[in-house]
């Protein structure tokens, strides 16, 4: 498009002077110039960013699997996905993932948080493994006395703390002091992206990532359409929620896409409302929101489920154009058998 205007050729060139300028000027010096970058990157190279924002077990990563047609992101009963997921587009032999980390002093500072929550010593020295490993007992013993790792807010944030410290101590040699550390997935031996998905899944590994890119193949993703799959806001790790908070309010975020869980849970849960509520209250997001109802699949044989649904969406949606029924598990099913024959579907 851009080669449309003769005027805009060279369009990089002449921003970066402009701010050059800018950054002579010493009354001009401390302006905040990173929504000019980011306006300018989405100019040269326009990308639309699609954000999966919903509770746990919605069935985000399930749905995007089936839009894509293949099994890619991990997904599971229980808390699933651990980190942000970016998936853009690569052609077929450059299919590629990159993974990066958080540096050790994010990890400290996260870590610093969780023992401040849980009362225990607040000066975390991460690479003293027998403070470590006193933390770690401290830790089960918080989810001993509360009866199991999700039994409590307490017990959760003492599990977090232990798989933090556990992901620190798996990725150790991965984890740099200050800055943020990339891996190819060929630095890991992953063969595939689908390996990488699954070493990023909810667990240690994820305590310690920051996001996780997957370059993949697919038309979908062609044209700069971006998919990013976020943990479910309800995770045992506040930070996670605060993330997809964070995606809905970013200006290269271009749509969400909210999944709901009421098909199969028959109501909202608190959570899902203050998303919603959130959405809502953001004139810059709440018109590119679409709302799917996924697990459509559990009401077609519960009236009870059905009812429930069909006066949730009367009642609370009904203004709203972008309202969407949806089973990623059948679509995904029904994507796999596409790519089958007669022969081989039932093999
Ligand atoms: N019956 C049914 N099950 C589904 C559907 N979509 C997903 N599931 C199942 O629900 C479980 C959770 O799905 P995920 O895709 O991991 O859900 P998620 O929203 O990504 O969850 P988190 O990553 O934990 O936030 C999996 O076992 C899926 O197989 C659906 O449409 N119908
Ligand atoms: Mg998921």
């Amino acid at each position: 498009m851009i080669s449309q205007f003769p005027q805009c050729e060279n369009l990089s060139e002449q921003v970066e002077s402009l701010l050059q300028l800018l950054h002579q000027e010493p009354a001009l010096r401390t302006q905040d110039t990173s929504s000019v970058q980011s306006s300018l990157r989405k100019v040269v190279s326009p990308t639309f960013e699609i954000v999966f924002a919903g509770a746990f077990s919605a069935g985000k990563s399930m749905l995007i699997n089936a839009l894509l047609e293949r099994e890619l992101l991990y997904s599971a009963e229980g808390h699933a996905t651990g980190t942000e997921c970016y998936i853009a587009y690569a052609e077929p032999e450059a299919e590629k993932v990159i993974l990066t980390f958080l540096s050790e002093a994010e990890i400290c500072e996260q870590a610093e948080v969780l023992c401040q929550r849980l009362s225990l010593t607040t000066h975390v020295r991460i690479n003293q493994p027998e403070v470590m490993n006193l933390l770690c007992q401290g830790c089960e013993l918080i989810i001993q006395q509360e009866g199991g790792e999700s039994k409590s807010e307490r017990a959760k944030q003492a599990k977090a703390l232990i798989l933090l410290l556990e992901g620190f101590e798996a990725n150790r040699d991965r984890i740099h002091n200050t800055n943020n550390a990339t891996y190819s997935m060929e630095q890991f031996n992953f063969s595939n992206l689908k390996e990488a998905a699954s070493y990023a899944r909810r667990g240690s590994n994820s305590a310690v990532l920051k996001r996780v890119e997957y370059y993949c193949h697919h038309p979908l993703l062609q044209d700069g359409n971006i998919l990013i799959d976020t943990p479910g806001i309800d995770a045992p790790v506040q930070k996670d929620a605060e993330l997809t908070y964070r995606k809905i309010e970013h200006p290269d975020t271009s749509a969400v896409v909210c999944v709901l869980k009421p098909a199969a849970a028959g109501d909202m849960t608190k959570e899902e409302t203050e998303l919603l509520e959130a959405m809502r209250g953001n004139s810059g997001i709440r018109d590119r929101v679409f709302y799917v109802f996924n697990r459509i699949d559990e009401t077609w044989y519960n009236t009870q489920l059905r009812q429930r649904l069909d006066g949730l969406v009367i009642s609370q949606f009904q203004e709203s154009s972008r309202v969407y029924k949806t089973s990623g598990l059948l679509g995904f099913y029904g994507s796999q058998i596409k790519h089958t024959s007669g022969s081989d579907r039932f093999g």
